[in-house]
């Protein structure tokens, strides 16, 4: 008899495997998904924390089966979202708009399109795990940030796995003193 943790494995692997062969027309697209709550009970798909306890801008996916996934910050969506089997899955994502919202507990209003969005990385703030994309709407507000911060503004299509890690990719700003 298969154990709790093996049916949980195999439920997460149907969606991916019924989404090549069928097509079926009960799928979900970008243009059905919304922002979905986000409250004290949800933990990050990819790490498990509690989202809300921490700052920084989180992360979520509108999957094609009709699930949301919450991520703890823009960085463990986008370390999920590039796995090659998310992909596929996906409908669309969204992100805090911190043009919008603050850094230390982001509204749960404030939702932008994570492919419309510029961010900031190698900036100097903190969130849930650690160095996170800044994640704004409005390109103004993200260079007011690295101007304030440091980083570097960037495209969705422009991140990478280097620009989620936490220093910056450029090596820049050596040479101050403290
Ligand atoms: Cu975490
Ligand atoms: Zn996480």
């Amino acid at each position: 008899m298969p154990t709790r943790r093996h049916m949980l494995l195999f439920v997460a692997a149907v969606p991916a495997v019924g989404l090549v062969g069928c097509g079926s027309d009960d799928e979900i697209t970008a243009a059905d998904c919304a922002p979905a709550e986000l409250n004290d009970g949800h933990e990050c798909h990819l790490c498990g924390m509690t989202i809300v306890n921490h700052p920084g801008p989180k992360g979520q996916a509108c999957l094609r089966d009709g699930r949301t996934l919450r991520f703890c910050s823009t960085r463990d969506l986008l370390s999920w979202a590039w796995q090659p089997e998310s992909g596929p899955a996906i409908a669309a994502l969204f992100v805090h708009d911190l043009s919008r919202t603050g850094w230390d507990e982001p509204s749960d209003d404030a939702w932008t399109g994570a492919e419309e969005t510029v961010y900031v990385v190698g900036h100097d703030r903190r969130g849930a795990m650690g160095h996170t994309p800044a994640s704004f709407s409005r390109r103004g507000d993200a260079d007011g940030f690295a101007g304030e911060h440091g980083g570097r503004v960037l495209a969705f299509d422009e991140l990478d796995w280097d620009t989620l890690r936490d220093e910056p990719a450029n090596g820049g700003g050596h040479g101050g003193s403290h």
